[in-house]
Formats: C-alpha cells, sequence, structure tokens
C-alpha cells in the first residue's frame, strides 16, 4: 500500500511556483519542510518536484542501484555553457562525461593536488597582502576576496593562466558574467517558456554573459597550446591525454566545456565555504580559539607547508561541522532508475525528479540530536565522524557523480585557513550580524563583513 506524497494547497494552473522565493529558494524549501516533513512534493510549471529533507530518505537515495544523477532543470540551463562537461553532462548516455571522469580523476588525486601547493599559496599570499595592507580598519568583504582567491586558485592550478583578481577593483569581467549566468539560469528553471521568449533584454544578456564565458576559455586554450607550461597540469591532460579505454581524445569544445565547468564549480562553493567557516568561527569564539591554538602549536610562525595539509584534525573538524551546517551546493538532484518507492509507501516513478535538501538533512535531528543547529566542530573529530551512519554527511555529492575537486577545495581552503588566522585577528564589522543566504546554484553568507587586524608579533 502506498500513501500520496505530502504536498502543500496549489494554486490551479499556476501550480506551486509562488512558493519559492526567487532570491534563495532554498529558504522556502526549508520552511516547507519545517511544516510538511522530511518529503513533500510541489508543481513547478507544470513539473513535479519531490523534495527531501531528512537523513533517512537521503540515505535511501543514495544507492546507484535504485537512483542516478538528474540533470535538473537549473543545470539544463547551466548546460548552455557548460553542455557534456563533467557536471552537467547525462549519464548513461553521453560518452563525453565518462572519457574525461576516466581522464581527470587522476589529475584531481589527493596525490597530484599536492603538487598544485606552491600555487595555491601563491594566490593565498596575494589576499594576506591585500588584507594586511588595507589594514585593521578597511571593512573587508570575504566573500568577495575568496573569490578572488579561489578563482584565481582553479584558473592558475589546472590551467596555469593568472587571472590576476587581486588587482581588480570589480570583480574579473570573467567572474561577473558567470555569476548573472548561474543566477539567470537558476531563474529560467522556475519560469514558464512563453514568458521567457518575451524577456528579450534579458535573454540577450544571457546569451552575452555565455559569449564571454567562451571567450576566455578559448583564450585560454589557445594560448595553452601556443606556449605549453613547463609543469604539465590539468588541461595538459585535456590536451594530450588518451582515454586508455576508448583510445579516445577529447574535442576542442569538450575540453572547453570542462574548462568551464572547472572555473564553474571549482570556485563558487570554495569561496562560500571559507566564508561560512570564519562566519562560523567569528560567532564561536571557543571554536576559533581551539583553532588558532592548533595553528599555533603545531605551525607556529613558520609558512605551513605541503606536509602540513590534512594533519590539523581540529581544522579538518572545522571545514566538517561548516560544510554540515551550510553545504554551499546546498542541493542535488536524482532519479529513480525504475519505478519504486521510498521508504516503502511513498510511491516514486522512473524519470520523477527528486531534489535533495542537503542542509535540512545534514541537520536532522535523529543523527545529530538536539543540538543539529548549533556549530559544534567536536563532533567531526575523527573518531566521530567516522562512527556516523553512512551518507549522513555528504557536501561533496554521492557516487560516480560525486565531486571530483573534493581533495583540490579541501588543500586549498586549508592553506586558506591556517594563513589567514596565523596573520590576523578577524572581527565582525557587526557584531550583530546574524546569517542571511545569497543563492546562485550555491549559497554564501549575505551582506558579510569582517576586519582583519594583523596579530602582534606575528610575521
Ligand atoms: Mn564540486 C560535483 C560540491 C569543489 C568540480 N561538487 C559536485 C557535487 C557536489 C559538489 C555536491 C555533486 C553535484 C550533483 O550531484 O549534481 N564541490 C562541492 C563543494 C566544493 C566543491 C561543496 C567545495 C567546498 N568541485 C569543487 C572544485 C572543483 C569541483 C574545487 C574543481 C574542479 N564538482 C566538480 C565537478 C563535479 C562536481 C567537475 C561533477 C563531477 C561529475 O559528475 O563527474
Amino acid at each position: 500500500m502506498t500513501i500520496p506524497i505530502p504536498s502543500p494547497p496549489a494554486i490551479p494552473f499556476i501550480g506551486h511556483v509562488t512558493s519559492l522565493e526567487k532570491e534563495v529558494p532554498i529558504r522556502s524549501i526549508n520552511l516547507l519542510a519545517q511544516q510538511y516533513g522530511g518529503i513533500f512534493q510541489l508543481n513547478i510549471i507544470g513539473q513535479k518536484r519531490i523534495f527531501l529533507s531528512c537523513y533517512e530518505f537521503v540515505n535511501e537515495v543514495s544507492d546507484e542501484k535504485r537512483f542516478s544523477k538528474k540533470v535538473s532543470a537549473a543545470l539544463k540551463e547551466v548546460r548552455n555553457a557548460t553542455g557534456d562537461g563533467l557536471f552537467t553532462a547525462h549519464v548513461p548516455g553521453e560518452q563525453n562525461w565518462y572519457i574525461a571522469h576516466r581522464l581527470l580523476m587522476p589529475a584531481f588525486s589527493t596525490m597530484t593536488v599536492h603538487g598544485m601547493f606552491d600555487d595555491m599559496t601563491d594566490v593565498v599570499s596575494q589576499l594576506l597582502l591585500k588584507w594586511e595592507r588595507f589594514g585593521p580598519r578597511c571593512v573587508i568583504d570575504p566573500a568577495a576576496d575568496f573569490t578572488r582567491l579561489t578563482l584565481d586558485a582553479i584558473c592558475l592550478c589546472a590551467m596555469s593562466y593568472r587571472l590576476n583578481s587581486f588587482y581588480r577593483e570589480q570583480p574579473h569581467p570573467f567572474a561577473q558574467a558567470m555569476g548573472d549566468f548561474l543566477v539567470e539560469s537558476g531563474l529560467r528553471a522556475n519560469r514558464a517558456s512563453l514568458v521567457q521568449a518575451l524577456m528579450t533584454g534579458t535573454n540577450a544578456k544571457y546569451e552575452e554573459d555565455q559569449r564571454i564565458l567562451n571567450e576566455l576559455v578559448t583564450e585560454i586554450l589557445e594560448d595553452h597550446r601556443a606556449h605549453p607550461p613547463e609543469k604539465k597540469d590539468v588541461l595538459s591532460t585535456m590536451l594530450d591525454g588518451r582515454d586508455a579505454e576508448t583510445g579516445m581524445k577529447l574535442s576542442d569544445e569538450c575540453m572547453k566545456y570542462n574548462l568551464v565547468t572547472f572555473l564553474i564549480a571549482g570556485h563558487e562553493t570554495t569561496s562560500g565555504m571559507l566564508t561560512f567557516t570564519v562566519y562560523y568561527l567569528l560567532k564561536n569564539p571557543e571554536a576559533m580559539r581551539k583553532l588558532r591554538e592548533e595553528i599555533d602549536t603545531r605551525i607556529g610562525n613558520r609558512p605551513m607547508s605541503v606536509h602540513d595539509v590534512n594533519k590539523l584534525p581540529y581544522l579538518i573538524a572545522v571545514m566538517r561541522e561548516s560544510l554540515r551546517l551550510s553545504p554551499t551546493a546546498p542541493a542535488r538532484t536524482v532519479t529513480p532508475i525504475e519505478d519504486t518507492t521510498l521508504g516503502g509507501k511513498y510511491a516514486v516513478q522512473k524519470d520523477d525528479i527528486i531534489v535533495l535538501n542537503m542542509i535540512g538533512a545534514q541537520r536532522d535531528p535523529k543523527v545529530w540530536g538536539d543540538d543539529a543547529d548549533q556549530f559544534k566542530p567536536e563532533r567531526m573529530l575523527d573518531a566521530k565522524f567516522e562512527a556516523l551512519p553512512p551518507n549522513a554527511w555528504q557536501p561533496f555529492g554521492f557516487g560516480t557523480r560525486a565531486c571530483i575537486g573534493r581533495p583540490f577545495a579541501w588543500q586549498e581552503a586549508q592553506i586558506a585557513l591556517v594563513s589567514v588566522l596565523q596573520k590576523f585577528d578577524l572581527t565582525l564589522e557587526d557584531p550583530s550580524y546574524e546569517l542571511a543566504l545569497k543563492q546562485t546554484l550555491t549559497i554564501k553568507p549575505n551582506n558579510f563583513f569582517i576586519h582583519a587586524i594583523p596579530r602582534a608579533g606575528k610575521p
């Protein structure tokens, strides 16, 4: 016996599109989850979407025998710039995903990423210099500077190309175009096609942003071909590599799709994570104190080295806890491979759209207890972390379609946090600041500002 999936009352013809706020849809999803529970269904422009916000269901659909990634309505729009690149490819179906996946997994392994340590440190040092030169009274926008950091780092490490975002007053034009492109892609996912067709100005801007994205990666590709860097990087692997299984090379088009993919996937998530982490540390002084102590005793004044990566247990716990409360890629979408049930009682059909709300699931009191909403890194120290139920912590996605950039992001974030905390005392610009979200495809704190005060006696 199956029972209907709970659903709020809908407006005839329009369905539930008005239930989702445009700016921060994930906030509406969380509010609806509080009201309707761990599973509910909405009807958005004639399309049924099932939302899961609790551990039990997220764990159930994390089974590749029964469910696979679905390219969501928003990702279908993102495909305008990333096509069959890794993140937005249809699998099974698009062969380029398999070729790129086999070729690029080793290029993003923990070992290979260790070799990028110096380039990452180079970009981090630009951020440190900026904050130091601006001085303690300057109001710092950490989200903006962490975005400069992560965008420049992925571009330098993967493509040996310098965007030099720290030498610009405004975001790099590419970053601007990408941000606008992602916001508009998200909005288009919830917009009726008739309305869309009438928005000629918006559509022209959308095309222009895609042109800017494509132009930069074309330049990077041509530059790399004309002047191959001494050090092999991710782009060299794509240019020179041949798939062991099929003997095939990636086409220029597919390489460009993947370059845009890395620039998109490789920076917003990590910069959001760094910004949330600074926010949680500033709101939880005891955690900040412990982290400081760990860094001061284990590393002190010497520069962090590649041997310190993954060796600071409290720092790792802080990053895990930050990504638990605020997974910067807050939703992923799956579909049943065959008609089936969820929890043995809710019928779902092949090709149904099932959206996993990871903010809800990673705060499920059944897993995390009554203090699930609080920032407590202690619960993420290795012994406890390893004892968690399967799929309880899943900010990097799941299975074959899980994040390829995890070791990259993990190392980059460690270098950034250690270096910043070695050098500065951070304070909130407005001590009464309460977390507000800004959402594109990813989330980050909105209107969040800090001061960075050089630490007395520190180099
Ligand atoms: Mn990343 C897939 C989160 C950093 C590149 N990433 C995913 C998914 C999540 C995710 C979740 C799965 C999406 C889905 O199921 O639809 N990624 C993150 C987070 C961080 C992150 C939280 C940082 C923190 N990602 C990075 C970095 C890169 C990157 C850095 C750089 C290359 N991610 C990818 C790619 C995919 C992906 C590529 C798609 C992998 C695939 O499907 O083959």
